[in-house]
């Protein structure tokens, strides 16, 4: 597989690094609303924020730093790395300035309207909840940045192709693009949705806007999204975790297959985000949910290949009998660190993978929907796999593009371990309290678990409880890590480069359809166009009330009150 690693581009590592240094610091305001929302539910603390931020507002900046912005810049910063490193080519320095600045510009112009209160519309931000223009326009600009990585990369990998006619493209390559193609088929939606619907409407430029139709757009870029967020992981779970477990990679062709699948199936099923909503026929959400099952198979896939993967590593290693192995992979081994990482990300993904499986049925679904079952899931998704990965790969690039080392100690395994106990807790108390019917947001605080007040659930009390002390060691963890990635800062540089894992393979098939992008990238296209048509369709033509801007920050629509 890709055994020539070159160095990153000398004039790549500042942007890089200020690709990863800006969310981190964002994180630190995200991480602490975390923090906030656990204890507000569990009723310790009565308002969920500090500043004067209200309850949504500290839930917005939660989501929209954590889910959106983190991961988008942790994912151009590894892409640039990835396509810098395994192809050698030069990227074009004066487009990757760009887009870096195109993103922290959103960013901070999206930051600066949640913070003043005029854009407390959460991740989803959807209608009747209208945010500030320059939200929007920040998005947008934010969006736009990452387009431009990822035409770079294009550029890149083309001209790799010309001089590389007949080899197979380095499996983290078709990992970056596969999750860049995704992002760009999920991001034409939005981009429609913010641009023709929701940035006139907060302009003044139209009454009300069809919120269904919005939410609809949404969910069509909301699904591919968590796809997004996800396939960076994998390309790590492919290409490093086999290496840093002392094995090899089981299958190069079970990678590249997972990953052109997911070009295919990530982006048309969006609707079972919308079971519940009326306005959409039956059939349309069938289909949705037959293509949701049809998704979970590359990762029901990745998981054997990566168990084949580290059985390899663990019986090379010494290893044996039937789960002999199992113990002598490197656990807490320093020199590979990564691995814990990595490892604790796929052990969270066991129970948020099943447990989307159950969100995806028509049924269940409607015992979950809107309660707190929802946030327990994507925490083990999103904050496991994901987050985890994220973790990790920042701490090595940081390191690698400033010519310093991870410190080698239990604190840096610390932080994985630590994170997969408190997300695995606080993700049981919110089952727990969703399947009781716990709400998935809620203002009320202290209310529902005031005796006195009407609204008292008993059953919710010990849910929020665990939920706590789930988050307080999310925190600690968190706390470790931040330690840590400020020592990488701080450190004095080494000559000894930190490197970047990539694995060899146990089996390196050639088998010609996994090697080409286009009739993947070809059947994207067409399956969101046959997924989309009719939905969108019937939404358009729909005769719903259009919406008027709302903000929960104040009791009254922020236009057309008096109407
Ligand atoms: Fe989901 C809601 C269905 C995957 C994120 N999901 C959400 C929301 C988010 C989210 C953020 O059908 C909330 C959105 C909102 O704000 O309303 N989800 C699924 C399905 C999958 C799935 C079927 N979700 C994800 C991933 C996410 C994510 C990945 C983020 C990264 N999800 C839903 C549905 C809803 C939903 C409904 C709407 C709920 C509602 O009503 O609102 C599948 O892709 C999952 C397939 C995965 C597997 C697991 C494979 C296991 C692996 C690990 C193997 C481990 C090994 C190591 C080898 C089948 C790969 C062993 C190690 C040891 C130590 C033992």
């Amino acid at each position: 597989m890709e055994a020539i690693q070159n160095k990153v581009q000398e004039n790549l590592r500042r942007p890089i690094k200020v690709l990863l240094l800006f969310p981190m610091i964002l994180l630190v305001v995200g991480i602490y609303h975390g923090l906030m929302q656990v204890l507000y539910r569990a009723g310790i603390i009565q308002s969920a924020s500090f500043l004067g931020l209200g309850y949504y507002q500290g839930l917005t900046l939660h989501g929209v730093i954590n889910a959106i912005l983190l991961t988008t810049f942790f994912a151009v910063a590894y892409g640039h790395f990835i396509v810098s490193k395994l192809t050698g080519q030069i990227l074009e320095i004066g487009w990757v300035w760009a887009s870096t600045i195109f993103m922290l510009l959103g960013s901070i112009l999206a930051a600066i309207t949640i913070l003043g209160g005029q854009s407390t519309v959460l991740y989803t931000f959807y209608p009747p909840l209208m945010a500030h223009p320059l939200f929007y326009i920040g998005l947008t600009l934010a969006v736009v940045g990452s387009w431009i990585a990822f035409f770079v990369w294009i550029g890149a990998y083309l001209a790799w192709r010309k001089d590389n006619q007949g080899k197979k493209t380095p499996l983290a390559v078709v990992g970056v693009l596969s999750t860049f193609f995704i992002w760009l088929l999920a991001t034409l939606p939005v981009a429609f949705e913010i641009l023709f619907l929701l940035l006139p409407w907060s302009l003044g430029l139209t009454e009300g806007v069809n919120a269904l139709l919005a939410r609809t757009l949404f969910w069509f870029f909301g699904h591919p999204l968590v796809y997004f967020w996800l396939l960076p992981a994998y390309t790590m779970y492919y290409t490093s975790l086999p290496k840093v477990a002392g094995g090899k990679l089981y299958s190069d062709f079970a990678g590249r297959f997972v990953f052109l699948t997911f070009c295919v199936l990530s982006a048309p099923l969006g609707l079972h985000h919308q079971f519940a909503d009326g306005g959409i026929s039956v059939e349309w959400k069938g289909l949705h949910t037959v293509l949701t099952s049809l998704v979970a198979i590359p990762s029901i896939m990745t998981a054997f290949t990566i168990a084949a993967s580290l059985e390899y590593a663990g019986r090379k290693r010494g290893g044996k009998g039937l789960f002999g192995w199992w113990k002598s992979l490197p656990f807490w081994d320093q020199e590979r660190w990564l691995f814990s990482y990595l490892i604790c990300g796929l052990f969270i993904f066991i129970f948020g993978g099943a447990t989307g499986v159950v969100n995806a049925s028509y049924n269940l679904n409607n015992v979950v929907h809107n309660t707190a079952w929802v946030p327990a899931h994507f925490h083990l998704t999103v904050a496991g796999p994901v987050f985890l990965a994220i973790l990790g790969m920042s701490l090595l690039m940081m390191a690698n593009c400033s010519q310093k080392r991870v410190p080698r100690s239990n604190l840096v395994l610390w932080v994985p371990y630590l994170w997969t106990i408190g997300v695995c807790t606080m993700s049981s108390g919110l089952f727990f309290g969703g399947l009781k019917g716990e709400p998935r947001r809620t203002n009320l605080g202290l209310t529902y678990l005031n005796k006195s007040s009407e609204l008292y659930h008993a059953d919710w009390v010990p849910s929020t409880l665990l939920a706590m002390v789930g988050g307080i060691i999310m925190t600690i963890s968190m706390l470790i890590f931040f330690y840590v990635f400020l020592k990488i800062v701080l450190a004095q540089e080494v000559t000894e480069e930190e490197p970047l894992p990539i694995s060899d393979c146990y089996h390196d098939e050639q088998v010609g359809f996994v090697l080409n992008f286009r009739p993947w990238v070809i059947a994207g296209f067409v399956a969101v166009v046959l997924a989309y048509y009719g939905p969108i369709k019937e939404v358009v033509n729909s005769n719903n009330p259009e919406a008027k801007g709302y903000s929960p920050n104040s009791p009254i629509p922020v236009r057309g009150a008096n109407e």
